[in-house]
């Protein structure tokens, strides 16, 4: 088959501009002689309104917003390619998933949540996950989040989520946090949301990179094959690099010193050519054993666990192309979970099916009329044809008088696809019920799968979702939402509600209470179940774990390392910590008291990348202090200090050599180093390349978060 990985790249280039040695002119093409003054009644005399230049100019810059997303306002995207490495004719007739080699072009947006478009990319967040996939039998998106669960398990409470999430109306804080009352007012009225509020106060929620998060499809779908026999899916996406996170006060920090901490680190890997790539698994539920599970397949709040039914990679996906234009490509790009291709369909799960209603919806607003598929990047590359028309902003010219379906004028066009040329058609699910306004008892444990999650993780895991939640909850003002969220985490483990409530000041309560809402009867409140916990199959999940995760690899692929000098510094000690970090594919910068350069210790100088002012520690994996520096000078440099403590106490490598170890002793953390800190790399000898390889090793592991003081024990 074609390989059509520049096909929408292509298609792009019919709408690109480039002004470069190019005349100005106005919209309608008239050369332009002076861009500089307006039209006056004299050189000191007011502006004339027959100025049709000025007047176009500032009219369009008038109008140069539209309104951001509800949700995911803040995001950032790349093109690149999806390419079969394991194809599933047997489970999908999905034409781009049928051939190994076979590369599929896609746009991937991630974002998070709650902020506005300028928010910082450090919240405390879910991350979504959308992918374009722009096949020949047209546009399938994969519309998912970082985290494989959901808050709510009905649309209908999709509103009343984001507006508790959301900044207050009333002074439109905070922003881009959760951390005030009425998120966790409803939170704690809703006691299906604990399995994912247990991922979104675990360090999945401040990942150190959108190159190195998880994603995830989030509901079950449906594959159908050729002969129309479907089975139920999970999406997972795995990153080659590994699942990792930051600190919490790294978090917080960064969003101060670099709010657009990911979309650079994004940007910048794609310049640089370390293109971030994940595999595409999915994990298959043969349509039979759809009632097998101690949950509901259709509950966006559960998951498979990969011991029941394993991942299998069909694929993977490598980003290699950053946009050319944010607004055009990145704001103006419309995923929506309905965009599917024959051989991929729908699961009854209701969230997902009120999904299929939001998302064109939105666009209408946002994108400002029903045309917004013809938008370059929303364009299909496979050929459109039908009875639509009009509609504000049309750009197809549709010829002839035709424009209604049966029709003879047009010989009958355009014609309807038969099955097996491709026409889709629905999966013939057969459904026999009642209409109702219910949930079904199968979705009511609540409970079983965050106890899964929260025993999955490790002691140091645990001991962040601790700290986090005391800090969320620590900027409640009120005391009773307080309580009845302790009274919900002590359904999923005592221990981790009596360690929140200590950081609190307060006192687990010893039963559950739901204010029942006015107006509803007690039997039935608002369709509210009593919440049950259900014991799971599996007990615990590494692939939960993102330190145990199992798809994490011993990389420090496009890491970078802050190398602190100041004059005299030991050329060879920089170089070959530089040199031994690219062979890693990872980068050494040197940070020194200024910008310009250093002078060495053998006469020369190094270029200065930045300057302690700035950068920081937290724009960092890790610190490397090489000898022949100014000890002294150093030691006392309240910046470089800064950097070590961070370093330290965001449980960084550090490194020093030579005298500069020094520098590590007048650290105020020197007193609490032991032997055992594998993360603290020093040797009172020069460096030498057995040192950096140590340097190396030890930033394979990440982090090292057994300096921290453990709050779960
Ligand atoms: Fe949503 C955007 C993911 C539930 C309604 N959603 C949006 C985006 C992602 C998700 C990644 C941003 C896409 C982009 O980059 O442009 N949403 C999810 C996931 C969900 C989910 C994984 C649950 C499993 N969403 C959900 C529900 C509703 C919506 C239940 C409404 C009933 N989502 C929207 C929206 C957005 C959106 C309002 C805002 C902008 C947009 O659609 O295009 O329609």
């Amino acid at each position: 088959m074609k390989n059509f990985q520049n096909e929408k790249q292509r298609d792009l280039s019919t709408n690109k501009s480039d002004g470069t040695n190019k005349v100005l002119t106005t919209n309608q093409g008239v050369l332009i002689n002076d861009d500089n003054n307006s039209l006056k009644a004299g050189e000191r005399g007011p502006s004339l309104l027959e100025d049709f230049i000025l007047r176009e100019k500032i009219t369009h810059f008038d109008h140069e917003r539209i309104p951001e997303r509800v949700v995911h306002a803040r995001g950032s995207g790349a093109h690149g390619f999806f390419e079969v490495t394991n194809p599933i004719p047997e489970l999908t007739k999905a034409g781009f998933l049928q051939e190994a080699g076979l590369k599929t072009p896609v746009f991937t947006r991630f974002s998070t949540v709650a902020g506005s478009r300028g928010s910082t990319d450090l919240a405390r967040d879910v991350r979504g996950f959308a992918v374009k996939f722009y096949t020949q039998e047209g546009i399938f998106d994969l519309v998912g989040n970082n985290i494989p669960v959901f808050f709510i398990q009905d649309a209908s409470k999709f509103p009343d989520l984001v507006h508790a999430v959301k900044p207050e109306p009333h002074n439109e804080m905070p922003q881009a946090a959760s951390a005030h009352d009425t998120f966790w007012d409803f939170i704690s009225l809703m006691p299906e949301s604990m399995h994912m509020i247990m991922w979104t106060m675990s360090d999945r929620a401040i990942p150190r990179s959108y190159r190195m998060m998880e994603g995830f499809g989030v509901h079950t779908f449906r594959l159908v094959n050729a002969e129309n026999q479907s089975v139920f899916v999970k999406f997972h996406w795995k990153p080659k690099l590994g699942t990792h996170a930051v600190a919490w006060d790294e978090a917080q920090k960064i969003s101060g010193k670099n709010p657009d901490f990911h979309r650079q680190d994004l940007w910048d890997a794609i310049e640089m050519g370390n293109f971030p790539e994940w595999e595409l698994g999915v994990q298959v539920i043969p349509a039979e054993d759809e009632h097998k599970y101690d949950f509901d397949l259709l509950d966006p709040t559960k998951i498979v666990p990969e011991e029941l039914v394993p991942v299998t990679i069909v694929g993977r996906m490598v980003l290699d192309k950053n946009p050319d234009n944010f607004f055009s490509e990145t704001e103006q790009i419309a995923f929506h979970p309905g965009h599917v291709v024959p051989g991929i369909d729908f699961s009854n799960d209701p969230l997902l099916q009120g999904r299929l209603f939001s998302y064109t919806d939105t666009q209408l607003t946002r994108l400002g009329g029903p045309n917004f598929h013809e938008i370059p990047i929303n364009r299909s590359i496979a050929p459109v044809h039908n009875n639509q028309r009009d509609g504000l902003m049309r750009q197809e010219v549709n010829v002839g008088r035709v424009s209604y379906h049966p029709n003879t004028l047009g010989g009958g066009c355009p014609y309807q696809a038969k099955i097996a040329e491709g026409g889709f058609s629905s999966f013939n699910e057969r459904i026999e019920a009642h209409k109702v306004r219910e949930r079904s008892e199968s979705f009511a444990d609540h409970f079983g799968q965050a106890k899964l999650f929260f025993n999955s993780q490790t002691p140091e895991e645990k001991s962040h979702i601790v700290k986090a939640l005391r800090f969320e909850l620590g900027k409640v003002e009120t005391t009773a939402i307080r309580v009845r969220m302790l009274g919900l985490l002590s359904q999923v483990d005592v221990t981790l509600a009596e360690k929140v409530a200590l950081g609190l000041g307060a006192q687990v309560p010893s039963t559950l209470e739901f204010p029942v809402n006015k107006g509803v009867s007690p039997e039935n409140e608002g369709g509210n179940q009593e919440p049950q916990t259900i014991e799971q199959a599996v007990s615990t999940s590494d692939a939960l774990s993102m330190i145990n995760n199992p798809t994490n690899s011993p990389t420090i692929e496009s890491r970078k390392v802050a190398i602190l000098c100041s004059d005299g510094v030991s050329e060879s000690a920089v170089l070959n910590m530089k040199n031994a970090l690219k062979k890693q594919g990872a980068k050494g910068c040197v940070i020194a008291p200024h910008l310009g350069s250093v002078l060495t210790d053998n006469d020369g100088a190094i270029a200065v990348e930045h300057s302690f002012l700035t950068a920081s520690s937290v724009l960092f994996d890790a610190v490397y202090i090489p000898h022949g520096l100014n000890v002294t000078a150093l030691a006392e440099n309240d910046d470089v200090l800064e950097y070590l403590n961070d370093a330290y106490k965001h449980c960084k490598v550090i490194g020093a050599d030579g005298q500069a170890t020094e520098v590590i002793n007048a650290a105020p953390f020197a007193s609490k180093l032991t032997n055992d800190d594998n993360g603290i790399i020093l040797t009172s000898e020069p460096a030498t390349d057995v040192f950096a390889q140590e340097f190396i090793n030890a930033m394979t592991s990440h982090r090292f978060w057994d300096r921290e003081p453990n709050l779960y024990l």
